[in-house]
């Protein structure tokens, strides 16, 4: 996505008062940071952290659902979901592109995820058991994350940006064919209801929980806020998601799991929002931190994926070694 040419890494021996402030006006202006615009080192280690968190979470996002393609129930769905997990595919590599713009490596990077230094989204740490757990996965998960992914399209910094515009734009096919099988099982037989709301009992809470902690508990979120990599926090964004849900889940005819879920007319300003329960955080952060169903067989599954991948590395290595010295000679 970007030539060499274009990775920066432009280093400020000294963040003065004034630099900090001709930076935080150029955001405030709501100018695009490039990658060889120099920039304050706080805002280069957040966004590598982020962009990466978030392509580990593509890449680590396709285990759960490449675990039903063997089995998805006609031609059709089979290959919408082929699909769907090739884009997830394409969008960990655009992001691990936006995140070399910063000056890190791919290799760095994919080496924190399968040593476990580096996070991905606590939401693929939980398993697929039904085919219900894909038209779930596209309906909550995606939604979920185009709802948090719209805004960084704004993002203050310019190849994330770009990368999320198209990012968004498959998301939001992936959402609809989400929303398309469920529409299928909740208004199918009783058998087929009865897994849809099973799905969505399993679902519902860990896709709330990725919107991240509650602001309070968001270590990151003021900075980011001021710095335009975020634009809305973690609470805002899973209230808005809870708003358009809703919704969507009545007219399937299914329950949210939720005795607490109740229109109250006082939020959003007065113009009204769904009261939502207690999020168990200790089950989010014992996910976060290695300890849900499936990160163990996650990180396995892409170290394997990592070993058994070596041969190609190596022959495209051999390969532009082998080009550079034909060039060299000629
Ligand atoms: N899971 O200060 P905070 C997809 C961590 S993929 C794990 O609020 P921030 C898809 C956080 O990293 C969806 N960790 O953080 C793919 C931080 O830890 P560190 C992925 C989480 O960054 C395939 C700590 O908790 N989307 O769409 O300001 C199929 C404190 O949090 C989580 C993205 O990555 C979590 N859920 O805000 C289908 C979007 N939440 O780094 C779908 C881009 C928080 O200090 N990322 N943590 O060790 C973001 O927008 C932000 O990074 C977050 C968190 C809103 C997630």
């Amino acid at each position: 996505m970007y030539s060499q040419g274009l990775i920066g890494n432009k280093v400020v021996s000294e963040e003065s008062d004034a630099f900090l402030d001709a930076f935080q006006a150029r955001i405030d202006a709501e100018q695009k940071i490039e990658p060889n615009d120099a920039m304050p080192a706080g805002y280069r280690k957040t966004l590598v952290r982020q962009i990466a968190q978030h392509a580990h979470s593509e890449i680590v996002g396709m285990l759960p659902e490449g675990n039903w393609v063997t089995r998805a129930p006609s031609l059709k769905r089979k290959a919408a979901l082929l699909a769907k997990i090739q884009d997830e595919g394409g969008h960990g590599m655009y992001l691990y592109s936006a995140a070399e713009t910063l000056g890190v490596s791919r290799e760095q990077l994919i080496d924190e995820l399968l040593t476990g230094k580096a996070k991905y989204s606590s939401i693929f740490n939980y398993p697929t058991l039904s085919w219900a757990d894909i038209g779930t996965i596209g309906w909550l998960v995606d939604g979920a994350a185009i709802m948090n992914q719209i805004p960084l399209c704004r993002c203050s910094y310019g190849p994330y940006a770009r990368a999320m515009i198209r990012v968004c734009k498959e998301e939001s096919f992936h959402q609809r064919q989400g929303y398309e099988i469920m529409q299928s099982l909740a208004f199918g037989t009783e058998r087929q209801k009865a897994m849809a709301q099973d799905a969505l009992n399993r679902w519902w809470w860990p896709s709330l929980m990725m919107f991240g902690p509650h602001d309070s508990e968001s270590a990151h979120g003021e900075q980011s806020t001021q710095w335009k990599i975020k634009r809305f926090s973690n609470d805002e964004l899973r209230q808005k998601f809870v708003d358009a849900t809703v919704p969507q889940a009545e007219y399937l005819g299914l329950t949210l799991p939720d005795p607490d879920l109740k229109w109250d007319a006082s939020l959003n300003d007065g113009k009204g929002g769904y009261r939502f329960g207690q999020i168990n955080w200790d089950e989010f952060w014992r996910v976060v931190k290695g300890d849900g169903r499936m990160n163990r067989d996650r990180l396995a599954a892409r170290k394997q994926a990592h070993e058994e991948g070596a041969w190609v590395r190596d022959a495209a290595a051999a390969f532009a070694a082998k080009q550079a010295q034909l060039k060299e000679a000629s």
